[in-house]
């Protein structure tokens, strides 16, 4: 097994055991809230916006472990934002991860009030953190909260439904991707540079990194779902040659970036690599 694959499997596990942890099913008369919970958590995707906070953490020689809780608060973002998503008023999907989406398999109103918790939750978990400072956790509920936001993936959600049945430009499509896509690698990399206490311009490198990671692994995304989606997509501007030509050269700007950080970041490459390559 390469190096990489075993990495992101003990993380994987890792992560499973610790959202297990957080979230155990409870006797408690609203049980169902966390039944529902654990359905849209487990099995889970390929967790990649923890395991990137993970690695950047490890690339800056910190122990990950001791974060398992501030990376678990990223998988429930995404996890609400797809359970959303799924929902009737957004892109109405009956399926998620080869199995029924959440609101087929609860109700729509449990799936809106998972969604929600998940959400809050994700911040209770940062709040009660046991490795980091105080300040710490106002900046990390500071940057998640701006990546998830109106200016972030609400904001790139709200675009997307917006300009569902009207003329989307290029510039445009690239804005919504990185508002939907890249918000949440951003947000990764920005909480991993505040847990390790990086320099300004460590962060911005690993920021920058983040948003070019994020576009290239969406339009990826797009051109392997060419006969599935109906919406607009990258293949609406480029043949798939040239868009996948853009996706080398965004991870190429992205891998740019990494180059002026303190410690060697063969992993975090590796890892980009692997995302890329995968999608
Ligand atoms: C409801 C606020 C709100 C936002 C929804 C998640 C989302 C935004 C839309 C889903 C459609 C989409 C293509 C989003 C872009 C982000 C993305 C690539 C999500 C899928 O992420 P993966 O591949 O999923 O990491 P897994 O299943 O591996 O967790």
């Amino acid at each position: 097994m390469l190096k990489i694959d075993a990495y992101i499997e003990e993380k994987k596990e890792l992560l499973d055991r610790e959202l297990k942890r957080l979230l155990p099913i409870q006797e408690i008369p609203q049980k169902k809230l966390f039944e529902a919970a654990n359905y849209a958590l487990h099995p889970g995707g390929k967790r990649l916006r923890p395991i990137l906070f993970l690695a950047t953490v490890d690339t800056f020689d910190e122990n990950s472990s001791d974060f398992l809780d501030i990376a678990c608060s990223l998988e429930l973002i995404h996890t609400y934002s797809l359970i959303h998503d799924d929902l009737p008023c957004m892109d109405n999907d009956d399926f998620r991860r080869n199995k029924p989406s959440l609101h087929k398999a609860f109700s729509e109103a449990d799936a809106l009030l998972t969604g929600d918790f998940l959400l809050t939750f994700a911040f209770q978990v940062i709040s009660e953190s046991s490795f980091i400072k105080d300040d710490q956790k106002v900046k990390l509920i500071n940057a998640l909260t701006k990546y998830s936001g109106a200016l972030g993936l609400i904001g790139g959600q709200h675009l997307d439904l917006l300009y569902e049945n009207e003329d989307l430009n290029f510039d445009l499509l690239k804005e919504i991707h990185i508002k939907k896509t890249s918000s949440l690698f951003m947000a990764a990399l920005e909480a991993a540079a505040i847990v390790v206490n990086s320099t300004h311009d460590e962060r911005e490198a690993l920021i920058n990194f983040g948003e070019k990671l994020g576009l290239s692994f969406q339009i990826i995304d797009d051109i392997l779902d060419a006969d599935e989606t109906k919406k607009v997509s990258i293949l609406t501007f480029l043949t798939p040659n040239k868009a996948k030509e853009l996706a080398k050269n965004l991870y190429d700007e992205a891998i740019l970036h990494l180059a002026s950080l303190p410690y060697p970041p063969p992993l975090l490459k590796d890892l980009a690599f692997k995302l890329i390559k995968k999608n």
